[in-house]
């Protein structure tokens, strides 16, 4: 594609960008001062800037887009349903078809327990819905003291107030007075940066362990539920020991506190599986999803709700008073059964499996040879690069924490791949239809970035010459 469409130049879009747009996870004097990059037009992984530079696209858009840029037919359907019907609302007794196909597709999809969904527009959103569906199942059940959520340091579970609450960023926690009560965290089970000497069997037990001396401490009658991603993805892409999830599956079960895993990241695909929790082999009560069910091109998410809870809501309930105008929006439904369809008829999950997600973790851990890297990681579609000052020392970072990161996140733009920085690591999560070709052109470009990141920190005297 060429990049027509823009008309106006860079520098102009800038300007009206600083003037007016206030961007999410920003410091917005700085970009206004620096200028943001304005992407105009995306095709199948590749992106195209204002000034028509090209970027292969390694975050699928913020983790989202697996069936890649561009995708007529997902366009076509939102087309028609917006002619058939633009919107309505499912409030007050009203449904309507997109709605009812698309909570139908998700049910057949997702793990046997789960047979219905409660429509939200983001991942958000669907936090905040776990958050008041948990405690309202609990009263329901007549165990009202049993309302205290646990998640963890450095989840990432959206930036509403309940979205900030459960996850760990404690730099969001102190924008806002935050976390609400009764929201508590334990230690994520990060074995590179914090398993010490420890071996990685071993601290994933410990780490889940702590899920459970919570509880004691807490007392077990007060406590609802625990929240965790598969595999943190705006944490660093934190990869579990085997150990943890069983562990933590056991002390949920035994403990009798729901388990909410949030799918936001590794559901639809990412890791080779459907969900996150199938590649683990837990079974969750509660599953917020969002991002890959539409692959990002309209805002959708949801919670899956199983049926032990879902049960309570319908045979002891009455009315949950809770909602969104667009729950279940039809243009949006839409969008994500057309996008599910592709995932299905071009076997994407299988593929991520068996093809492109082995093909690519081959060569992303022989990059973990580089000088600069400490460990390189991938399950599926989705990995991190450790950035180290001295390799086969885990207990050595750079300081302060996170330059390098944005120097090497810059680096590689330059270089044509949109990798992002979490504190010095690198992370990508590329659409589930990256071929063998771009998987090549992806590691050239990351390595080669590797290297001049490399190249810079040793003519700054950042790391030995
Ligand atoms: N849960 C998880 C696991 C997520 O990763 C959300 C919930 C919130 O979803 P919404 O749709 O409300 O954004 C997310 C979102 C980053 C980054 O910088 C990650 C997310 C969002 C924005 C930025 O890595 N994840």
């Amino acid at each position: 594609m060429s990049g027509a469409s823009n008309l106006y130049p860079t520098k102009d879009l800038q300007a009206r960008d600083a003037a007016h747009h206030i961007h999410p996870f920003t410091d917005t004097g700085a970009l206004n001062r620096e200028g943001s990059r304005i992407i105009t037009e995306a095709d199948g992984v590749w992106l195209t800037d204002s000034d028509g530079n090209r970027y292969l696209d390694g975050m699928a858009g913020l983790w989202c887009c697996q069936v890649g840029h561009g995708r007529r037919e997902i366009a076509d359907a939102v087309h028609r349903q917006m002619l058939e019907l633009d919107y309505f609302n499912t409030f007050f007794k009203t449904s309507h078809p997109p709605a009812i196909a698309l909570a139908e597709k998700l049910s057949e999809l997702t793990p046997p327990q789960f047979n219905r969904v409660f429509f939200t527009s983001s991942g958000s959103e669907a936090n905040d819905t776990v958050f008041r569906m948990v405690r309202t199942y609990w009263d329901l059940m007549g165990q009202p003291r049993k309302k205290t959520i646990i998640g963890r340091w450095n989840g990432y579970h959206g930036s509403t107030l309940a979205g900030t609450s459960l996850g760990g960023m404690t730099a969001m926690h102190e924008q806002g007075d935050l976390p609400l009560p009764g929201v508590h965290h334990i230690a994520q089970p990060y074995w590179f940066g914090e398993g010490g000497d420890m071996s990685p069997h071993d601290f994933g037990l410990k780490a889940a362990r702590e899920l459970e001396r919570a509880i004691d401490q807490l007392g077990g009658d007060t406590v609802a539920a625990f929240i965790a991603e598969p595999i943190q993805g705006a944490g660093g892409v934190i990869i579990p020991p085997d150990s943890y999830w069983p562990e933590v599956a056991r002390i949920c079960k035994e403990r009798d506190i729901l388990l909410v895993v949030d799918e936001v990241i590794c559901g639809f695909g990412r890791l080779g599986t459907w969900f996150g929790s199938e590649y683990f082999g837990v079974e969750p009560d509660l599953m917020p999803i969002a991002k890959g069910l539409s692959s990002g091109y309209l805002p959708i998410g949801g919670v899956m709700v199983s049926d032990r809870v879902a049960d309570a809501f319908i045979e002891k309930g009455g009315e949950f008073f809770h909602g969104y105008t667009y729950s279940g929006h039809p243009a949006c439904c839409a969008a994500a059964l057309a996008n599910l369809e592709i995932i299905q008829r071009e076997n994407l999950v299988g593929r991520v499996a068996d093809d492109i997600g082995p093909y690519l973790q081959k060569k992303w851990r022989a990059l973990g040879d580089h000088p600069l890297v400490g460990e390189a990681r991938m399950v599926g579609l989705i990995g991190a690069l450790e950035l180290v000052p001295a390799k086969g020392d885990r207990s050595r970072a750079f300081q302060p924490v996170g330059e390098v990161g944005t120097l090497c996140r810059d680096i590689s733009f330059a270089n044509g791949l949109v990798m992002r920085s979490v504190r010095d690591s690198m992370v990508i999560s590329p659409p589930l239809v990256l071929t063998h070709e771009e998987a090549d052109d992806l590691v050239a470009r990351a390595e080669r970035t590797l290297d001049d990141t490399y190249a810079a920190l040793k003519r700054d005297g950042r790391i030995a010459a």
